[in-house]
């Protein structure tokens, strides 16, 4: 019995020591002491250092994940339907999704202040549509999705926001002919032209517009980043294809020893709109740079390109050649110069290109397959390398040597920084977003799950600490410090003055104009107000659920038997269904979010009468039911 207690008392000694390390790490990311499970330890009730969103691909939404325990925290549903919740269900988001059912989302963009996260707003694009959405980190939903925008086709390189939010951006992965119309595919050098759009961001709400358009040669515009400090104002984009093939890509588009990427001064090109340069295409302002000049230019850059990425101090741009052993860096001051020199080396459809040796710092030797590169707090970069299935750490600056290499498990494609995007990274993880994962998993069939890995930067040498899945499929992610974003937990119901709210149990009713019924209702534990709903066949019918609630984590479900409808209704919200009355009958609905021990009594019917049968034009709850709802929120 003491043998025993005494024991207990060191297995407890031993666990509160790497919980306290454990707890040291998640929450300062400070020491880098400890074993590989005590670092990503986060103990039960503590919560993460930072959030991570992760795009979901083809998924056509964004993961969050906390960091560093790599626990799924939620999905936001941005592109695609999410029947759970009623994304795309109710009307409002219904409509926001403009009638498509898929996106592919692949690059999450923070909103910045400054040329640092500030937590405001989530941007991702959905390349195949070239829409862009803006999710509201206040209360992590989609508000706003912008697009399509005309004549881009295909916004990969997407929407990687400016040091103050002023812009995100999209450009044309594919190009077509602008404005689309009847011509050849064989005529593509002559008549398909790529796009490269700003996309302005309202600084107070948000709100996205389009500021401009500028014609680019039909190159497959590919990735793109912010200038920063001494680079602000300028936008970066790679592209591949310089060859102008319209097929076999795979083999005709990798001919050229060197592609490009264009540096754009989108403050000149949003002038130039301003000042009624542009020619109207399609509802967009189009710049040609063929008549306007100092909008964008051309370097050359070795071997397909993929990423090309700022470093934090903004000197110098980063380009990964695909099919190259290295990374091209290039000093944005050499550029700039040789811009106001004029030394242009010759132009691509009025877009003057300058001189490589005029432009480039150093190549730094990665490795093979190099895409994309982030950076730390120590004047470090970390190139993924796509065919080594490596990540290379080098040195930001001469010599310009690689420290170190890790291995990833497999086939690296993006790789997500500590705010590694900003102007100050924080040096504390790397996340690796692998391509494939093969072995790693439980066997769930020829699908194999996506896989990401957790390493640790602040050693001397780079550590890995974790792996997780994800489903399909993150392309990139970006991670901010948890203590940058406070959350709502309820919306405010004083503040709700969405269309068809109601706040009390006397305004609640069904009203008739025609076929079409309104239905004001309330819902709080554990009751629907009105529960019995009378309609006639051929009705269409809108129900306003407003929650009531104002407790955090109490969403009611609303959702019809026989029917795709269902959506949830979070605490203080009001959301719209619309639903046709299709056959005559009696339909049961009920909540469809466990909310309560009473959950399973929170239902309701819905009389279905045949048409033309007599209804009220007006129908309430009876004065019973009003006195027994009000005394249920007096209680609450
Ligand atoms: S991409 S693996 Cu869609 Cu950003 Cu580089
Ligand atoms: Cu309300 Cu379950």
């Amino acid at each position: 019995m003491k043998r025993g207690s005494k024991l207990g008392f060191a297995v407890v000694l031993v666990a509160t020591l790497g919980a306290l390390a454990a707890g040291c790490v998640a929450s300062q990311g400070g020491g880098a002491a400890g074993s590989a499970a005590q670092k990503v330890y986060v103990k039960p009730g503590e919560k993460d250092a930072y959030y991570a969103f992760l795009s979901g691909g083809h998924h056509g939404n964004i993961y969050v994940y906390g960091m560093p325990s790599c626990r799924h925290i939620t999905t936001i549903p941005v592109f695609t339907p999410e029947p759970a919740v009623g994304y795309g269900n109710d009307e409002e988001s219904k409509a926001m999704l403009g009638g498509f059912t898929w996106g592919d989302a692949h690059h999450p963009g923070l909103s910045e202040t400054d040329g640092d996260y500030d937590g405001r707003w989530l941007f991702i694009n959905d390349m195949p549509n070239a829409r862009i959405a803006r999710i509201d980190l206040k209360d992590f939903k989609t508000k706003q999705i912008f697009g399509p925008i005309p004549n881009i086709s295909a916004a990969h390189a997407c929407p990687f926001p400016t040091p103050n939010t002023e812009y995100v951006f999209a450009a044309s992965r594919f190009s077509v002919p602008v404005p689309n119309r009847d011509v050849k595919v064989e005529d593509y050098a002559k008549d398909f032209r790529g796009i490269v759009a700003g996309v302005k961001v309202d600084p107070k709400t948000g709100t996205m517009s389009l500021g401009f358009e500028i014609m680019m040669p039909p190159f497959d515009w590919d990735l793109s980043d912010a200038g920063k400090g001494p680079s602000l104002g300028w936008q970066f984009f790679t592209c591949y294809n310089s060859e102008m093939a319209y097929d076999s890509l795979e083999i005709k588009a990798s001919q050229n020893e060197m592609d490009y990427f264009a540096a754009v001064d989108w403050r000149a090109a949003q002038k130039a709109v301003d000042e009624g340069k542009a020619t109207m295409i399609n509802g967009a302002p189009v710049l040609d740079p063929a008549k306007v000049k100092g909008i964008a230019y051309l370097i050359p850059v070795p071997k397909s390109p993929h990423g090309v990425d700022v470093d934090p101090s903004g000197q110098y741009v980063c380009c990964s050649g695909k099919l190259q052993a290295e990374v091209s860096v290039y000093s944005f001051a050499k550029i700039k110069a040789a811009i106001d020199a004029a030394k242009f080396e010759g132009e691509k459809m009025g877009v003057p290109t300058l001189k490589f040796e005029d432009c480039l710092e150093a190549k730094v030797p990665v490795g093979l397959g190099p895409l994309h590169t982030q950076f730390d707090n120590k004047g470090n970069g970390y190139t993924s390398l796509f065919l080594d299935s490596q990540i290379a750490k080098w040195k930001v600056g001469p010599p310009w040597n690689v420290e170190d290499k890790i291995d990833v498990y497999y086939s690296i494609g993006h790789l997500m920084a500590s705010e590694g995007d900003t102007r100050h990274p924080t040096g504390d993880y790397v996340v690796a977003l692998d391509k494939l994962s093969k072995d790693r998993y439980l066997n769930v069939g020829p699908t194999h799950p996506e896989a990401a890995q957790l390493i640790d930067l602040r050693g001397p040498k780079m550590e890995l600490l974790y792996d997780f899945p994800t489903y399909l499929e993150p392309h990139y992610a970006q991670m901010i410090k948890a203590e940058k974003l406070h959350p709502i937990t309820v919306y405010p119901l004083a503040e709700n003055d969405k269309p068809g709210v109601i706040k009390r149990a006397e305004d609640a009713r069904v009203e008739r104009k025609g076929n079409r019924v309104d239905v004001y209702g309330l819902v709080v534990r554990t009751h629907f107000t009105p529960d019995v709903i009378k309609v006639n066949e051929g009705d269409e019918v809108y129900f306003h659920w407003t929650n009531l609630e104002q407790d955090d984590d109490i969403a009611h479900g609303f959702g019809i038997l026989w029917s795709s409808k269902n959506m949830q209704i979070e605490p203080g919200e009001t959301k719209t269904i619309h639903w046709t009355a299709d056959k005559t009958g009696i339909r049961p609905f009920y909540c469809s979010n466990f909310c309560s021990a009473l959950h399973q009594e929170m239902q309701g019917y819905l009389e279905v009468r045949p048409r033309g049968t007599p209804q009220a034009a007006v129908q309430r709850p009876d004065a019973k039911t009003i006195a027994e709802i009000n005394a249920l929120l007096a209680a609450r």
